[in-house]
């Protein structure tokens, strides 16, 4: 008998028992991190549901707001959550959804949870992170109303405090970070929150959705677009050259998946692709993102030879050449999707290659029929791709052959370090030779390596591989690091762990250090998001007094260390030398010691605001810079792409 009953509790009644408690007592396990992204988690948790009323159909426009002490408050004009007693807990609908863990998912009978964050665990995770949480439903004629305090302890049962016309509905949750799970802060960034719920206006077309923050100079904003990846892609394309007019669309169903794809070539050579499950990138692609290349590569192959402008002779347009140039978004949404890949961010579904590749095809397939010109830019456009892999290709050759000669040369120029093991070692890249030679006396010479940079770095926003290959300087770099270039990329071959760029803080050394960015996040995208670059930070001040010797970052700094300095204190302040100035005892003391010194690291959190940026700063049109420049006139110091 007792084994019957066990059988019958089965897994979802033991989640009903799980309290809120173990999520205060791992945040982490729930929204990952309580750093500044877990806190911006739980404003995701909130929309999701907004989301998926409205992918239901039900809802139309989605409001949120920042409060004036960091609240959010977040509103749908959907059905409203179900204010009913639930069955399985006999307390109201409202109540459960916000007080049981995993209860989010669990209670939509019929239809399936499209949208979702990273972890998609639901409203009681946010309510129990939170130091109270409000909830408002309209519905019936009623303004239903809880609130829960102290990590989600309701205060009193669901109660009407108002009456409301019959025909208004909706949902409408306000919280309060508790600031003693977000240690580090609960100060919300209206940039991270605009970037997100643009893009969810651009994936779901019709939905309006709403940003204001109450905090300061009272910000308002709205994203609607009827257009939806259209008009995405148009957005992308905005600082770029297309080469053809119109937007290359479709969107189709089969068994329960819906794909929606928009591309358009522009001059440049990069690909900017981005895909979507549910609403949620995948920078890792998958299946849905395979079946549309595959689609794309052998779609323009079979129209180019029809039409003969491939001629038997040619070689085939590769997968690669097919991406030069290329802006495109695929979006697809799945009842069941299965993510893979190291960070989880990667379909795996594996019907989605065919649907993907089925309803896609078909489309660019009539668009070339119906487009002769633009198809022929297109095809010209990979063509001359193709043309240039193999000048790449016969570059790279040369490079390697010339191998013996370039060691020389190339240890001429870089002083290594004596440890063999990267995960110790790091590279400094100096700009200058006489920066160079201090850090060269002043480095820890066990772990530091130096590569003094004297040329030009090519920018290689408007360069092909076999041109940057062609620039001394970046094959020097590409050689320094060990990882190869381009199809022989290897992460696992970098000889450093930190790849540190070392230049002056005024107008050439920020050029030189933007030339380097674009170097790396266009050929060596791995290395920037996994973190391993950095850009070191000489100081600008230096304060003495008595034997006292303090160096400052910035003005602030500065103005901040001399608060603390008792009145009467007999202090000098001077500006710092440029790096080339310092002897190698300050340039170890002040931008190298592991000790004492400042690095920030350069992250990649948003790949499409940093293609974005590059395209503005380095990119052929000259308009958008100088916009970008005068609007950023400290871009210098804030470029954390
Ligand atoms: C500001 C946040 O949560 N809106 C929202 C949530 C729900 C519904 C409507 C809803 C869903 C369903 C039926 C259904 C939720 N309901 C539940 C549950 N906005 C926000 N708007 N009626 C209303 O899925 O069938 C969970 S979320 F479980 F109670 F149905």
């Amino acid at each position: 008998m007792e084994n019957v009953k066990m059988e019958s509790y089965d897994s979802s009644s033991i989640q009903v028992l799980e309290g809120l408690e173990a999520v205060r007592k791992r945040p982490g396990m729930y929204i990952g991190t309580t750093s500044s992204r877990g806190l911006h988690h739980l404003v995701w948790e909130i929309v999701d549901n907004a989301i998926d009323e409205a992918l239901a159909g039900y809802c139309t426009h989605i409001e949120v707001e920042i409060g004036k002490e960091n609240t959010i408050t977040v509103k749908d004009d959907g059905r409203g959550i179900p204010v009913g007693i639930h069955q399985k807990t006999g307390k109201s609908t409202v109540e459960t959804v916000y007080t049981v863990l995993h209860a989010g998912g669990k209670f939509g009978g019929g239809g399936y949870k499209v949208s979702g964050g990273l972890h998609g665990v639901g409203a009681s995770v946010v309510n129990a992170l939170s130091e109270w949480l409000e909830v408002k439903v309209y519905k019936n004629g009623h303004v239903y109303f809880q609130k829960y305090s102290n990590g989600g302890h309701p205060e009193e049962e669901l109660k009407i405090i108002d009456t409301c016309p019959e025909e208004r509905t909706g949902t409408t949750v306000t919280f309060k970070p508790d600031p003693e799970i977000f240690t580090e802060t609960t100060i919300f960034d209206y940039s991270i929150l605009r970037t997100r719920l643009r893009e969810l206006a651009f994936l779901n077309k019709g939905l309006k959705i709403s940003l204001y923050d109450l905090r300061e100079d009272n910000k308002k904003e709205s994203f609607h677009y009827e257009g939806g990846l259209n008009e995405y892609v148009e957005m992308l394309n905005k600082d770029k050259k297309p080469i053809h007019e119109t937007i290359i669309s479709c969107n189709g169903n089969e068994n329960d998946i819906s794909l929606e794809v928009a591309l358009q070539y522009n001059e440049t050579y990069n690909a900017s692709i981005y895909s979507f499950v549910n609403n949620i990138n995948t920078p890792e692609g998958g299946t849905h993102e395979d079946g549309v290349k595959r689609a794309l590569t052998r779609i323009l192959n079979k129209y180019a030879k029809e039409a003969g402008i491939l001629k038997e002779k040619d070689d085939p347009l590769s997968g690669e050449d097919v991406k030069e140039g290329l802006t495109m978004i695929v979006s697809i949404k799945h009842p069941n999707p299965q993510f893979e890949g190291q960070t989880k961010t990667k379909l795996g579904n594996s019907e989605c290659r065919g649907i993907s590749d089925k309803i896609f095809s078909a489309a660019l397939e009539r668009f070339l029929m119906e487009n002769p010109d633009q198809a022929r830019v297109i095809i010209d456009k990979g063509m001359t791709a193709s043309r240039a892999r193999v000048a790449a290709k016969k570059a790279r050759e040369l490079t390697r052959r010339k191998g013996d000669l370039d060691i020389t040369n190339f240890y001429g120029k870089l002083s290594d370090c004596k440890s063999k093991d990267p995960s110790e070692c790091e590279i400094f890249l100096v700009e200058g030779d006489s920066a160079g030679g201090s850090a060269i006396k002043g480095r820890d010479s066990m772990r530091q390596a130096i590569l003094p940079l004297r040329g030009k770095i090519l920018n290689v926003e408007k360069a092909r591989l076999d041109r940057a290959l062609s620039n001394e300087e970046i094959r020097t770099i590409i050689t320094a690091f060990g990882t190869g270039i381009g199809d022989e990329f290897n992460l696992d071959k970098l000889r450093y762990d930190k790849i540190i760029i070392m230049t002056d803080a005024d107008v050439d050394g920020s050029h030189i250090r933007v030339l380097l960015l674009t170097l790396f996040y266009r050929f060596f995208r791995p290395i920037v998001e996994a973190g391993h670059v950095y850009a070191a930070q000489p100081p600008l001040f230096v304060i003495k007094h008595g034997k006292t010797i303090k160096y400052v970052l910035n003005e602030q700094e500065r103005d901040e260390y001399l608060k603390t300095l008792s009145p009467n204190t007999k202090y000098d302040i001077m500006r710092m030398k440029g790096l080339g100035e310092m002897d190698a005892e300050e340039l170890n003391e002040t931008t190298m010691d592991i000790e004492k010194r400042v690095l920030r690291q350069i992250t990649v959190e948003d790949a499409m605001s940093a293609d974005d940026t590059f395209s503005k700063l380095m990119g052929e049109e000259v308009e958008p810079r100088r916009k970008f420049i005068e609007e950023n006139a400290v871009y210098v110091q804030n470029l954390d792409i």
